[in-house]
């Protein structure tokens, strides 16, 4: 029996869901932590320090490579480096508790600091690289960020004269480090990695002190600081050890960028935590790319989202055959919902099932999953993960029977739920209005075997002629015609029906818009799905808005329709 195929036929981390989730207790995961008893802990002690304490030493903890630079580090040569990074942080006065933000693009560097930052106590906050001056600005400055490891080339950005808490800007890679001017000091990571011990005492944490703050857009205002403590890594272990199904000698691939909450759970923690080897590929990267990557490395679990799969798949089956995928074992998604459509492409070009699963940066870490020893429902975000009670209930509270749509809620209370929203009490009083609940904000639909179907978002459903509608359902039915590669579909205020389907298509490559395909696209719909369904008005488009982190933007079509006020559109894509 081949290599690959002996990875392939691995037992799965999981092995019975039904008894998993029948006898999970989360008091059995910490005990696997070395803290359980004292109660004081480091995330960056458990995902680096721990493993190069261990016969991991040597084990490669970060394959890094990009356009420029092709690197590889230890978990040995982890721990030093992030104890030097501690150590400059500490050098400059910085002090537990204290924001300090990333902002730069996907590089070793960035996961070095941010481990720095966690090592000190400190509070990591990342952000995209591509975030222009305002997006940068009220992040900082709702946070009152001390200090921000940032790039030359991204300075520009940062208008620290109007930051007046912001002390420190330290700069990584080749440029000029300015003056001190108006409060805020200039230094060189570089210089001040030179000149800081390789030796660090940690600052042991009670779990609930703040560790990271991710920002996270709503519909309306401002972003939100979204904030999570150091207890988050039980969760963030247990569900890379069961979705990811990491083991000793994977070699895993998370695509997201740590501006998003997927790229810091599941991009360094909970691989991390597991012992397992990252991989990071930084700038942009073709289709082509993507499939070199895993072939280059050798990946053996590879999570990305929708979008990407989407993109992929209107590229073709070609782009597949040219490259030898054989060490992939086990394929996930997150981030949007993942049509049927794409998952049975990728059972017929990758051999493989995509794993759809489904959380939220406010509740930091997985909530709901298909895992590798259940069998998965095309379409479905898949099963409560152990310890994790799922309902789905009426605007009272109440539980909706099973196949009805209702608002997807969460039995609070897991590991890695948010502890606050910065500076916000009365947001984060909003998601508990439901006694003991958590609401999501999506709608969803139980079947009668427990598996959760997405409808969409709760502000994104359609009232057409007293018809309920799920975009998503529209959107994965316009998607399975051949000429369509992503589609968006939301609601627009017509005097008769309430509101009538208006969809947004792209196009795959070789098809042109036509009347005659638009017609086409709504009879597509009207048979596949049902008539009330089928969108009315049709816009073909050359690309959709999307967030950074692949999430079509509904709310922004639906405004740019009503010729309002778009909102927050820090993290649109360009
Ligand atoms: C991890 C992450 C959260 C929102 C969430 C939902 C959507 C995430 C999904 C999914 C359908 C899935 N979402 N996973 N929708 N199927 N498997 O994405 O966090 O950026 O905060 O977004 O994303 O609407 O409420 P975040």
């Amino acid at each position: 029996m081949g290599k690959a195929i002996a990875e392939k036929q691995k037992q799965p981390n999981l092995v019975n869901y039904d008894e998993a989730y029948a006898n999970f207790s989360w008091d059995d995961v910490e005990r696997e932590f070395s803290w359980h008893e004292t109660g004081k802990v480091n995330m960056a002690y458990e995902a680096i320090d721990r493993h190069a304490e261990s016969w991991r030493k040597n084990k490669v903890a970060l394959y890094y490579s990009d356009q420029k630079r092709e690197e590889k580090y230890t978990f040995q040569e982890m721990k030093c480096l992030s104890n030097q990074f501690g150590n400059v942080l500490k050098n400059l006065g910085v002090k537990k508790g204290e924001r300090v933000f990333l902002f730069m693009p996907r590089s070793p560097e960035i996961y070095i600091s941010l481990m720095g930052i966690l090592k000190i106590g400190a509070i990591a906050g990342p952000l995209f690289e591509a975030f222009m001056e305002q997006a940068v600005s009220d992040r900082l400055e709702n946070s009152e960020a001390s200090t921000l490891v940032t790039t030359p080339d991204l300075l520009p950005r940062v208008p620290y004269k109007h930051l007046p808490l912001l002390k420190r800007i330290i700069l990584a890679g080749d440029g000029e480090i300015p003056e001190a001017n108006e409060g805020t000091t200039f230094y060189s990571y570089e210089e001040e990695m030179k000149k800081a011990s390789r030796h660090l005492d940690i600052e042991w944490m009670d779990r609930e002190d703040g560790m990271i703050l991710h920002y996270t857009s709503g519909s309306t205002g401002k972003p939100k600081g979204v904030l999570h403590v150091h207890n988050a890594m039980i969760q963030h272990y247990q569900t890379a050890k069961w979705v990811m199904d990491l083991q000793e000698d994977d070699v895993f691939w998370c695509t997201a960028d740590p501006g998003w909450v997927t790229g810091t759970s599941y991009g360094i923690f909970g691989p991390w935590l597991n012992g397992a080897s990252n991989v990071i590929r930084g700038g942009r990267f073709t289709p082509e790319d993507w499939y070199s990557t895993i072939e280059k490395y050798g990946v053996t679990v590879w999570l990305s989202a929708p979008t990407a799969f989407r993109r992929l798949m209107a590229v073709g089956e070609e782009a597949v055959k040219k490259y030898d995928l054989s060490s992939l074992r086990h394929i996930l998604s997150v981030g949007e919902p993942l049509n049927a459509e794409v998952v049975h492409w990728g059972r017929k070009v990758y051999g493989l099932d995509i794993h759809d699963h489904w959380w939220m940066t406010e509740t930091g870490g997985i909530l709901i999953s298909n895992y590798r020893s259940m069998p998965i429902k095309p379409g479905s975000m898949g099963k409560p993960f152990p310890g994790i009670e799922v309902a789905i209930l009426d605007e009272e509270g109440n539980e909706v029977p099973r196949g009805s749509m209702g608002k997807l809620c969460i039995k609070a209370g897991w590991p890695s739920m948010m502890r606050a929203i910065w500076k916000n009490e009365k947001k984060m009083q909003e998601y508990f209005a439901i006694p003991g609940w958590y609401i999501s904000g999506d709608l969803a639909t139980m079947d009668e075997d427990g598996y959760v179907w997405f409808q969409g978002r709760d502000d994104d459903v359609i009232m057409t002629s007293g018809e309920r509608v799920g975009p998503f359902e529209v959107e994965s039915k316009l998607v399975e015609h051949p000429a369509v590669a992503e589609a968006a579909v939301i609601g627009k205020p017509d005097p008769v029906r309430g509101e009538i389907i208006k969809a947004y298509v792209a196009l795959r490559d070789g098809f042109t818009k036509s009347e005659k395909l638009e017609e086409e696209l709504r009879q597509f719909v009207k048979e596949g799905l049902a008539a009330h369904a089928a969108p009315r008005e049709i816009e073909i488009r050359d690309f959709l808005p999307k967030t950074r982190s692949g999430k079509i933007m509904r709310r922004v079509l639906k405004a740019w329709e009503l010729g309002l006020d778009a909102g927050d559109l820090s993290t649109m894509e360009e």
